[in-house]
Parts: C-alpha cells; sequence; structure tokens
C-alpha cells in the first residue's frame, strides 16, 4: 500500500521532477570546453553551465566535483552497523562494501561520539566541507542513529553538508525525513535493474519483518531503489549512483543500469571496480570472480560517459573516513584522541580559509586555459594517460617514494582530462627503496606513458624508464594540468619530427588490497 501512494505521490508532481531533470540534462558536464560528452563532473572552477543552485550544492562537494576533491575533503562518522540486504561482495566483519573497500574495520560511534568528532575534525581540517554517513552498515537499517547524527550536527555544525550512503531497500520510507534534515547529497548503489541478474548479486533481503531470496529478492530491491531514486529527485535532492562492476555478471548490463538511473534524474554515476581478494572471505573472493583491470573500467565509464556525469575520483572510502578523498587521516581522530581534543569550531576562520582555497582554484584553471589556447590549432589522433603523484591543491607535490596512489589523467589535443587513480604500495620504506613495491607500481601504471612526481631517486628513474613509463620531475610544485598539456605539446612535436615514436601502452592493474590509515 505504501509503495503504491508513494508512486501516486511520484506522478503526482510530475512537472516537477521533469524540471530537475531538464536542468541536470541540459548541463553538459560541469567541465567540458566545447568536448564531446559529459567529463567527469565539476571539472573546471566556474559554475560553467551548471544552474546555480545546483552549483552551490556540488562546488566544495569533494564526490559530486572532481575539481573539488583536490581541494575539498569529506569525513564518515560510522553510527550504522547493521544491514538489511546480504552482498556477495561483502563479508559483515568489514565495512559496506558498497562506499567501502572490502577488508576495512571502522571504530563504531555513538551518535554523540559522532557530534564531537565532527566538531573535531572542523576546527583542524578547515576545508572539510561535509559529513557523510556511509556504513559500516547501511545507514537507513540504522535509521535512528544516523538521523539523531544529523540532528545533533546541523545544530552544532549548520555549515557542514550532510551526505548519504544507502543500499535503497528502507530508502522511501525516509525519503521526507532525509528532505526535512536538508541532506542534499544522497548516494544509492545500484547494481541492476534486471532481478535475474541481481540474483546473482544479492542472496537475500530483509524487508518488513521478512527475509526474501533469490529473483524475489532482488526484484523488491530494484523496486525499491529506483521509486527511492525518483523520490529523491522530485525534491531536488542530488543523487549519485553507485554501481560495483562485477565482470561476467553485470558488466554490460550497467549500460542499462546508466540509462535507468538517468531517466529518474539522478545526477552522478560512479561505476566501481568489484574488490574480491579470497582473503577478504566475500563469496565473490571465495568463488574466484575477478574484478575489472584498469582499461575495462575505463571502457565502460567512457561508454557510459555520452549519457550523463560519470564520476571516475571515487576511492572506496572507509565509514571512517577523514581527509581528502586520496587521503586518509582517520588514525589521527580515534575515539581516545577526540575525546582529549580542545575543540575549537571558529566558523569565521573555516570561510576564510575556504576563500582562499577558492583563489587557488581560479588561478588554477586560468593558467590551464591559458596553456589549452596555446595548443589551439594542434591536430593529432593521439590519446595518451599520465599518472601524476599529488597531496592535493591540483599540484605535482608528492614525492615518488611516498605516493599511496597516482591520479591518472588522459592528454589530448582537447586538454587534459581526470580519468582515473591507481592505488599502490609505497615505494619508499623507511628511507629505502623497496624493490617489490616498485613492481606493483609499475603494473598499476602500465598503461601511462609519463608519471609526474615532486622528485625522483635514481634507481627508480631507471627501472621506470626500462618499463616504458617516462618519469617526469621537471615541473615539480606546478599545476597539474598545465603541466601535463605543456608536456603533451612537447611530446606531439617530438613525435612529428620522428624523434620519439607513439606506441601504444598496455594495460594495468587495479589493487585487490584494502587501504588502511598506515598504507
Ligand atoms: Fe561520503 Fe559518499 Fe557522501 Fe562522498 S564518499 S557518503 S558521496 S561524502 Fe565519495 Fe568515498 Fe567514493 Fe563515496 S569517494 S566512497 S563516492
Ligand atoms: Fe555489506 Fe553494504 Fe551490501 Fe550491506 S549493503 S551487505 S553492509 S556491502
Amino acid at each position: 500500500m505504501q509503495d503504491v501512494s508513494a508512486h501516486q505521490e511520484a506522478s503526482g508532481s510530475e512537472a516537477k521532477l521533469e524540471a530537475v531533470m531538464q536542468q541536470i540534462a541540459d548541463h553538459k558536464g560541469c567541465g567540458t570546453h566545447g568536448g564531446s560528452g559529459k567529463a567527469s563532473c565539476g571539472s573546471q572552477a566556474g559554475q560553467g553551465d551548471l544552474p546555480t543552485e545546483i552549483w552551490e550544492k556540488v562546488k566544495n562537494h569533494p564526490c559530486y566535483s572532481e575539481e573539488a576533491h583536490h581541494h575539498y575533503a569529506r569525513m564518515h562518522v560510522a553510527v550504522a552497523p547493521a544491514c538489511n540486504i546480504q552482498c556477495n561482495y561483502c563479508n559483515r566483519k568489514y565495512d559496506c562494501a558498497n562506499e567501502s573497500r572490502p577488508g576495512v574495520v571502522s571504530e563504531k560511534l555513538t551518535p554523540e561520539q559522532a557530534a564531537k568528532k565532527v566538531l573535531a575534525v572542523a576546527s583542524t581540517i578547515p576545508q572539510m566541507t561535509v559529513l557523510g554517513i556511509a556504513g559500516p552498515g547501511d545507514p537507513l537499517a540504522n535509521p535512528e542513529k544516523t538521523f539523531k547524527t544529523f540532528e545533533l550536527i546541523s545544530k552544532t555544525a549548520p555549515d557542514i553538508k550532510l551526505c548519504l550512503s544507502t543500499n535503497g531497500l528502507a530508502l522511501p520510507d525516509h525519503v521526507d525525513t532525509i528532505a526535512g534534515f536538508n541532506v542534499d547529497h544522497v548516494t544509492i548503489t545500484i547494481n541492476m535493474v534486471d532481478p535475474e541478474i541481481g540474483a546473482k548479486i544479492y542472496p537475500w533481503v530483509f524487508w518488513k519483518h521478512k527475509r526474501y531470496t533469490g529473483v524475489e529478492a532482488a526484484k523488491l530491491l530494484t523496486d525499491r531503489q529506483l521509486q527511492g531514486l525518483e523520490m529523491l529527485t522530485e525534491r531536488g535532492i542530488l543523487c549519485k549512483v553507485n554501481s560495483v562492476m562485477i565482470p561476467g555478471i553485470n558488466d554490460q548490463h550497467l549500460v542499462d543500469v546508466n540509462k535507468a538511473v538517468k531517466s529518474r534524474g539522478a545526477f552522478l554515476h560512479n561505476i566501481m571496480p568489484l574488490i574480491s581478494s579470497p582473503e577478504h572471505g566475500t563469496v565473490f573472493g571465495l568463488t574466484g570472480q575477478r574484478g575489472p583491470t584498469a582499461q575495462e573500467l575505463k571502457a565502460l565509464q567512457d561508454s557510459c560517459e555520452g549519457e550523463m556525469n560519470m564520476m571516475r575520483h571515487c576511492r572506496q572510502c572507509r565509514a571512517d573516513a577523514v581527509g581528502l578523498l586520496g587521503e586518509d587521516r582517520s588514525a589521527e581522530f580515534t575515539t581516545d584522541k577526540i575525546m582529549e581534543m580542545e575543540v575549537d569550531y571558529d566558523l569565521d576562520s573555516r570561510k576564510a580559509y575556504q576563500a582562499k582555497v577558492e583563489e587557488e582554484r581560479v588561478a588554477k584553471v586560468a593558467a590551464k586555459q591559458e596553456e589549452l589556447a596555446s595548443m589551439a590549432g594542434e591536430v593529432s589522433d593521439i590519446k595518451l594517460l599520465v599518472a601524476v603523484a599529488t597531496k592535493g591543491s591540483g599540484l605535482i607535490n608528492e614525492h615518488f617514494g611516498h605516493a599511496k596512489e597516482f591520479q591518472v589523467y588522459e592528454l589530448s589535443t582537447s586538454g587534459a582530462k581526470f580519468v582515473g587513480h591507481r592505488r599502490v604500495d609505497l615505494y619508499c620504506q623507511g628511507g629505502y627503496g623497496e624493490e617489490d613495491s616498485l613492481e606493483t607500481i609499475i603494473r598499476a601504471i602500465n598503461d601511462c606513458h609519463a608519471v609526474f612526481v615532486a622528485k625522483i631517486g635514481g634507481c627508480p628513474k631507471s627501472d621506470l624508464q626500462k618499463a616504458g613509463i617516462d618519469p617526469v620531475d621537471q615541473y615539480a610544485h606546478e599545476f597539474i594540468e598545465k603541466s601535463a598539456i605543456t608536456w603533451f605539446k612537447d611530446y606531439l612535436s617530438k613525435v612529428k619530427s620522428g624523434e620519439t615514436e607513439h606506441v601504444q601502452r598496455g594495460d594495468a592493474e587495479i589493487r585487490q588490497g584494502a587501504l588502511t590509515a598506515a598504507a
């Protein structure tokens, strides 16, 4: 009964939904410059063609804007332990794998501890703009704890955006409460819209005191997910859809999922790789179900990009993640530490800091545009990938040996486009280079022609060169995109003169292990 009335309500406000969807459809990607399709959202600092109300919501959300993720941080509080479904890529010993890497365990908090933690982090990290609840189970299978946390935080830290990630089963029951707390961003994990495929991913769901299995369970889940998505978008709440790419099960089907969620007003689609190491003890891990390679993942993301904004900078965070997406500062904010911390939540100094960040963003975009203009008239079909070591702010500012991940940009005569990232084992361990790590790093960026770093030692430099990857340290502490375009212009001229022969690179590996604070 409840479902039927919710559907009726949805159709009654069809005009409003259509208006929101039209705005999203009209928006040709936040950062495209006359390019085709839709780029990773928000890849320029300016508002571009985004309607003002959407721009205000995404401009400092590190997940909803690729460009913002270089500058702004998020934090999660692990207040939601229970879950109402079972995914074959999940082991309940760990955090919810819909927004976390399997194998990561977070420290669970009460709503009161969570509120204290948010103030402690906000007073230490002024660029922390978003508080998300993403587990360790499903936030909406724990509605009291989730909403109590939102209530406390909206009173004590009103400038922080509230964000939520759910499997969607309970979503239609909570949409009004979500809207009531001014939650502007909701993520739903949707891995299928075909229950036959869903039955291969979900062994059961638990709804209204009853356990459902097989196709019946998957049908219930997909209906509730899509209903929840429609209800959110008709209320103007920005929705991101996460999908786990499982080769041989839903990889091709995710194109249909992309169309289904776009037609219901989703703003952003985040296709993530399945991580299925046997040691995580998940069904897929134990049955040998593999995850996608880097090229398979990129090809699927590229094929969906013409339809809607694609997120490519997701880090599959832990349920207690803190910091920029590419860093993990959760170890600085354990319960013991935050209880002892002096909290000085100063809204004015947070605003002043963020105003500086905005100046930095504008300078970065101006530098990129200027460099891009100097490439006008250049004609070439060459497209290639480069890896970048960065600590944030859009700069090449990380030492090769200290990089825990590399960001990957695709270079062409259209410019430099962020297309992903690769987690790696740290090369420099206790002051020494680790040969085993170097091999895994080379495998992780094997599809790249060059790696941009702030500094690199002689040994890894020569091994990278032998592997056909050019180590580039001449742009240390300069802007990433501007430097990459400069390097690419030089590369094209060397290819034209015959000094360099352009060759295609091979595939690369996506690391399967979990990233922990110490890794
Ligand atoms: Fe957290 Fe998720 Fe909100 Fe972001 S994460 S609840 S939307 S604030 Fe972001 Fe992390 Fe990827 Fe999630 S990088 S796992 S997409
Ligand atoms: Fe695990 Fe998250 Fe799936 Fe629940 S929704 S089974 S916690 S991955």
